[in-house]
């Protein structure tokens, strides 16, 4: 418990035939404001149903005779070693899923191979984030504040934690339009450390509109390059959903492009990010690594990303609630659960390596007359 709000503290391996399932059990233990802050999207949740739905337009073409077996998943991206091209999406605030929160979360990320990314709204500090796997592959996820006397005090703060590099989120400089937290009246029970640390006030009971305020609604190219400067860190730009702001990224100086539309919690009716993915894949050339999340759900899911030309995959909710049922080994779990599926395409389609998936033919969906 945190001040009266029940947090898990279990660490346990979890038993699933697929990760959609883990939504209704946790439904079962979670507080219902807790439960539908992260199991809801903005307006009508169009979006965020049709990020997943959307996945079916787009067919993976079998391939046999192919004299493969053993397929890896291991890849590599920006000069570090993974063990899996699914990716931990930042996501504010653990600690309304577990008593160990974030540390719990990289822990689990760590033991699975999987890169970390954590949210300038953690509960954890960085430092205690990094004491948890101190030599693991780790991002730290940017909303650019108001006060650059705080985005000084993080970029100092994450170097020294050993992050090796920064998502600045653009697309969500204000809350998109969630009824879920209205109804609910939503707020963080558990402190954000930020808030606590730098910005003054208490961290808990920090509504979401509240924690959008503190950061900067006007943003832009030249704040990418400022960043760049400042931290010394590689920056990949997070929500682009179109070639117009993949060519922006990339112009002033982004290391990477990360297209997503938030889980479908900002602009309702934006396309699945899957149905935009190729537009800005044509778009960034190979020029810089493209990473991709939203509704990612199934294996086969993350081997469309990839064969589209993702290098990286995220998963946001899944491991949410993967943690709140079993702690950083439930985090493991559906990773490992997710890299399953993927390991069963990669063999059903010939594809020994991530490279290979990369290679893969993908169609759009031939429509029946
Ligand atoms: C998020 N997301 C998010 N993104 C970000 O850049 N900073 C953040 O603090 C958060 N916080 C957050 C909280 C919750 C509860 C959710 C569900 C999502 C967005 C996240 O990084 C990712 O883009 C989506 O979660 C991916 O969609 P799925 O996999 O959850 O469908
Ligand atoms: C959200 C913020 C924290 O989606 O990004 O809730």
């Amino acid at each position: 418990y945190y001040n009266g709000f029940p947090q898990s503290d279990r660490d346990e391996k979890l038993d699933m035939v697929n990760v959609d399932e883990l939504e209704e059990r946790v439904k079962q233990v979670m507080p219902e404001g807790a439960y539908y802050y992260i199991a809801s999207g903005s307006e009508n949740e169009w979006t965020w149903r049709n990020n997943t739905a959307a996945f079916n337009h787009y067919q993976i073409i079998p391939r046999a005779l192919t004299n493969m077996d053993n397929p890896s998943t291991e890849t590599e991206f920006m000069g570090m070693k993974l063990k899996t091209p699914i990716m931990i999406s930042p996501i504010a605030c653990h600690g309304i899923a577990h008593m160990d929160a974030e540390v719990a979360t990289q822990k689990g990320a760590a033991a699975a191979g999987a890169l970390f990314a954590s949210s300038t709204y953690a509960n954890k500090s960085v430092e205690d984030i990094a004491a948890a796997a101190p030599d693991a592959p780790r991002f730290f996820q940017l909303y650019l504040s108001k006060d650059w006397e705080f985005n000084r005090m993080v970029f100092d703060a994450i170097k020294k934690a050993g992050y090796k590099g920064i998502f600045l989120t653009v697309d969500a400089l204000i809350s998109g339009y969630r009824e879920a937290n209205l109804r609910t009246n939503f707020t963080y029970p558990v402190p954000l450390d930020f808030f606590t640390r730098y910005l003054g006030g208490k961290g808990e009971g920090q509504s979401v509109a509240q924690m959008y305020a503190s950061s900067a609604q006007k943003i832009g190219p030249d704040d990418v390059r400022r960043i760049k400067e400042e931290s010394g860190l590689p920056v990949i730009v997070k929500g682009v959903m179109c070639a117009e702001d993949a060519y922006l990224a990339i112009g002033a100086g982004a290391d990477g492009v990360y297209v997503t539309n938030h889980g479908g919690r900002e602009v309702d009716t934006a396309p699945a990010t899957i149905d935009v993915l190729p537009e800005v894949v044509k778009a960034v050339n190979h020029r810089v690594p493209v990473i991709f999340d939203s509704g990612v759900r199934r294996g086969s899911h993350i081997f469309k990303a990839l064969a589209m030309g993702a290098d990286l995959v995220g998963i946001g909710r899944p491991y949410l609630y993967g943690l709140a049922l079993g702690g950083a080994k439930g985090v493991q779990s559906v990773i490992e659960e997710l890299n399953e599926e993927l390991i069963i395409n990669m063999q059903l389609t010939g594809c020994k390596t991530i490279e290979d998936v990369k290679h893969a033919r993908i169609d759009h969906i031939r429509y029946t007359a």
